[in-house]
């Protein structure tokens, strides 16, 4: 302890600190050189720019964690009403420009280590993103971690370590996706702050004991004992997350999985000591990978154990934050609120009321209450594939206290449903937390449910379809007003202004400031300006530098098989994010094949006619998922067929890429390129969507079906007319499914046309998509492909109209944009704070 009775010392301690924390060219220059010296050991004659990185990064960090000890010191101060973000992902991408920009201290930075010979720009590149997640889900939790800071709440997020991020995709023979390891930490993480003081014991497997009076695991009775037979540390690694225009630096905390005691050094002379050092090998492996599913369960022993390693690491954490404050349990709604991004983290439920029940002795129903009223719950699909369920022998082994628990949260549940409706036992097989089957699960969604005060969806189609069939019964035993609806968001900082500096400047030049940055409103203002003349044309000029810049980045870095650059005048058209059977990549590739045979049979005269193309496509495939292998493979034979075609004039007028490795980062890059990008799920599969937000943000129109955010996109920019709407309606799908299944209508010629090319051998052996091909046309068209098509190019075509009309497709554009001041995750968090957490901004206060 340093002794600070004396005001001398403190004084000395404040004055060193201010010292410490300011941006004067010369304390960069300053901070930067110490640690080229003295965190890296190098000097200016071996540094290269990755050792620059380095040493920049560090510096940064210096920075962020003076305000973010700032920050954390004001809300232990003022002590208000607290929210957890809990997620299994964050999908971080970079971090240093993010950073620079939020603290406004690019400037500073670039013109200190300009006059050093460096510049800070091009030192962006060598950081690696930070890909804690999968997609939109993982995305998200990043973006409203932006907004939350920036908005002064005193929130938190917490989510877990993986020494592997998203795996890296390689394209093997131009053809297949082969997946590489992401150990994104080999050259140390300068964004992370290991807080080896903060960890936690988390047990698993073991046994229950009854209570003395012998009753444990009958509803209401408490104190049973679990006794874990097997224990693990979780560590507490911090990343402080800075708010744009404020000091306000909120923190993700993510656990690392450690061995709990130091080795055992008995176990050396029993003559077990390999045996040993295995069992701690497997603790770390609890947080060493981030399993790589989207709207898929990976159902392995593993996740289990990472989901309940996560839920109670990060409940004792919050618990021993209450229990400094001092007040009576009843309290704990009052200072807590918890988010579940998704079931993921729901086992969280199960486990707080067993800490209070069994550790606090706390009566069940009253611990019950408390619960509930600190967790809510957010849903982000309805795919009946994608809803997690755990088996019961398994769970029972991994968490036999946990299980039991479930048990009596659904026993007392269903009593409550059959007061309500009295012998409707099929009504209580529907609404059971467990499945009974031929092996019994634990039904997920519907303990976060139970366990929840509210249940939200992320677009309001979405969430719609929540209320109106997913958990329709529940709507119906609980009321309407359980279920809310908060569509998406997305950061506004990284998605227009780091990721596109010159629309951003653009924009703020017309507007006359930069305020629309922390109030997206402000683009509304942008309409006034969509027919002007001058305005259109610098805007033409923005987008045709980032389709340069990209066509740059493709020659560089995707492997084109020596077919030249990419035409930049073409129209880009873009499809990137996951690959799922929902999302129909396979109808845009078909699409595209059947442009291509278009192309093939017309003539000279009608070619003129016809608006050049580059097909841009990314993402990637969950690793044992076949299907959407298969569509990754089938996209790069069609590619290598069109690209490679004879006939010069033909691949002037298109053109397919695929981007390998769809990231954060790559996305930065795309986004900003595309003229028309692809949001093409089967209506009512696609929960929202963020990237279509991403992509009209910066001035690109949208091809799409009515799912997900999309409905409200076209709303907000002033109806379907500025986007290019196609597909059956989310409320005509059950039927049109039960049609193709049992009617089996008239395949359109253009369809069958596409599949018998390709069939044909026309783009190599088909034998490997022969399958998926006649599934389309007999009875296993799930997504409607064949329903769509015709509609489809016919959309296509629409947009070829409107690009031929340069002035007419700006105002498109600018309007496109203007009306996205709905879509800022601004404005999605403070939905969740009024609608669902009942908290308010902590703003800092203002500095000395
Ligand atoms: P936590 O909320 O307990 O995780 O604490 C986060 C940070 O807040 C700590 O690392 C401290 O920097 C700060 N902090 C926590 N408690 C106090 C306090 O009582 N006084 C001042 N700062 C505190
Ligand atoms: O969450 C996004 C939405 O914009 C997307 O429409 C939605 O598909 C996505 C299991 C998921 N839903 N479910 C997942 C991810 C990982 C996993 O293991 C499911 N991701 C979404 C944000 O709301």
């Amino acid at each position: 302890e340093v002794d600070l009775s004396n005001i001398a010392t403190l004084e000395l301690w404040n004055k060193i600190r201010k010292d410490c924390e300011s941006v004067d060219t010369s304390s960069i220059q300053r901070s930067f050189v110490n640690h080229v010296y003295s965190t890296l050991a190098r000097t200016p004659y071996n540094l290269d720019e990755f050792g620059a990185y380095q040493a920049a990064a560090h510096s940064v960090r210096d920075q962020l964690i003076h305000k973010w000890i700032s920050t954390q010191q004001h809300f232990t101060r003022s002590n208000p009403k607290r929210v957890y973000y809990l997620s299994l992902e964050f999908l971080m991408g970079r971090t240093m420009q993010n950073c620079v920009i939020n603290m406004d201290m690019e400037e500073a930075y670039s013109k200190a280590l300009r006059e050093m010979g460096l510049a800070f720009e091009t030192l962006y590149d060598q950081e690696t993103d930070a890909a804690l997640g999968n997609g939109g889900l993982g995305r998200l939790a990043a973006c409203y971690m932006d907004s939350l800071a920036t908005l002064d709440y005193p929130a938190l997020g917490y989510g877990l370590r993986y020494t592997y991020g998203i795996f890296e995709q390689r394209i093997r023979n131009g053809e297949d996706q082969v997946e590489y390891p992401d150990y994104w930490l080999r050259f140390t993480n300068p964004w992370e702050v290991a807080r080896v003081d903060v960890a936690y014991p988390v047990g698993f497997y073991g046994s229950v004991h009854n209570d003395s009076a012998g009753r444990a695991g009958q509803p209401g009775q408490p104190a049973a004992r679990w006794e874990p037979a097997e224990f693990v540390q979780a560590v507490a690694y911090d990343v402080p997350i800075p708010g744009y225009d404020t000091d306000t630096v909120l923190n993700i905390r993510l656990w690392s999985s450690k061995p709990q005691r130091q080795f055992d050094l008995s176990s050396f002379n029993d003559g077990e000591y390999e045996k040993s050092v295995a069992e701690k090998q497997r603790a770390e492996n609890i947080t060493s990978v981030l399993y790589p599913n989207d709207n898929t369960p990976a159902g392995k022993e593993l996740r289990l154990k990472q989901q309940y390693f996560f839920v109670c690491a990060t409940l004792q954490d919050i618990l021993r934050r209450f229990s400094k404050l001092n007040l009576p349990w009843s309290e704990l709604p009052n200072k807590v609120g918890i988010q579940l991004n998704d079931t993921h983290p729901s086992l969280g439920i199960v486990e707080l009321q067993r800490v209070l029940v069994d550790e606090h002795g706390l009566e069940w129903d009253i611990a019950w209450a408390l619960v509930q009223r600190v967790y809510a719950y957010t849903n982000h699909t309805v795919l009946p594939e994608a809803l997690e369920c755990w088996p019961v022998s398994l769970m029972e082994r991994l968490l036999p206290r946990h299980m039991r628990i479930i048990f009596d949260i659904n026993l007392y549940f269903l009593r409550s449903v059959e007061q309500r409706f009295p012998g409707d036992y099929e009504r209580l097989r529907r609404m059971s937390i467990i499945e009974e089957g031929h092996q019994q699960m634990v039904r997920m969604a519907y303990l976060a449910v139970v366990g929840s005060h509210t249940v939200n969806g992320v677009a309001r189609i979405h969430s719609d379809l929540v209320r109106s069939k997913l958990f329709r019964d529940f709507a119906e035993f609980y009321g309407d007003d359980k279920f809310v609806n908060i569509t998406n968001g997305i950061t506004p900082r990284r998605w227009l202004h780091v990721a596109n500096p010159q629309l951003s400047a653009l924009i703020t030049k017309r507007l006359g400031s930069n305020r629309w940055l922390k109030d997206l409103t402000e683009l509304s203002r942008l309409k006034a300006f969509a027919d002007d003349e001058d305005f259109q044309q610098e805007w033409r000029q923005v987008k045709r530098t980032r389709k340069e810049s990209l066509a740059e980045y493709i020659q560089k870095h995707v492997d084109t098989a020596g077919e030249g650059p990419v035409n930049s005048e073409a129209l880009f058209d873009v499809q990137v994010k996951r690959i799922h059977e929902y999302k129909r990549q396979l109808m845009n590739i078909l699409g595209v094949v059947h442009r291509y045979l278009r192309i093939k049979e017309a003539s000279a005269e009608e070619r003129r006619d016809i608006v050049p193309r580059v097909f841009i496509f990314g993402g990637k495939a969950a690793p044992g998922y076949h299907t959407a292998k298969l569509i990754i493979k089938l996209i790069n034979r069609v590619k290598n067929v069109i690209n490679a075609d004879p006939d010069a004039e033909l691949r002037k007028l298109i053109r397919v890429v695929y981007i390998p490795n769809y990231s954060v980062t790559l996305a930065e890059r795309i986004i900003p390129a595309s003229d028309i990008s692809e949001h093409i799920s089967t209506a009512g599969t696609e929960a929202s969507g963020t990237s279509n937000m991403k992509f009209v943000l910066n001035g690109g129109l949208l091809i799409g079906t009515r799912d997900g955010a999309n409905v409200e996109i076209a709303e907000h920019i002033g109806g379907w007319d500025l986007a290019f709407e196609f597909g059956a309606k989310a409320e005509e799908v059950d039927d049109l499914r039960n049609k193709v299944r049992y009617l089996r209508p008239e395949i359109h010629p253009a369809f069958r046309r596409v599949v018998e090319a390709i069939k044909s051998g026309q783009f190599g052996d088909s034998s490997p998509f022969v399958n998926m091909l006649d599934r389309l046309v007999s009875d296993g068209d799930y997504y409607l492909i064949t329903v769509d098509f015709p509609s489809y190019p016919e959309a296509q075509e629409r947009v070829d109209a409107a690009y031929k009309d340069q002035k007419k497709w700006t105002r498109m554009s600018i309007e496109n944009c203007a009306g996205m001041g709905f879509f800022s995750a601004d404005r999605s968090v403070q939905d969740y704070a009024k609608k669902i957490w009942g908290i308010n901004p902590c703003p800092p206060p203002p500095s000395k």
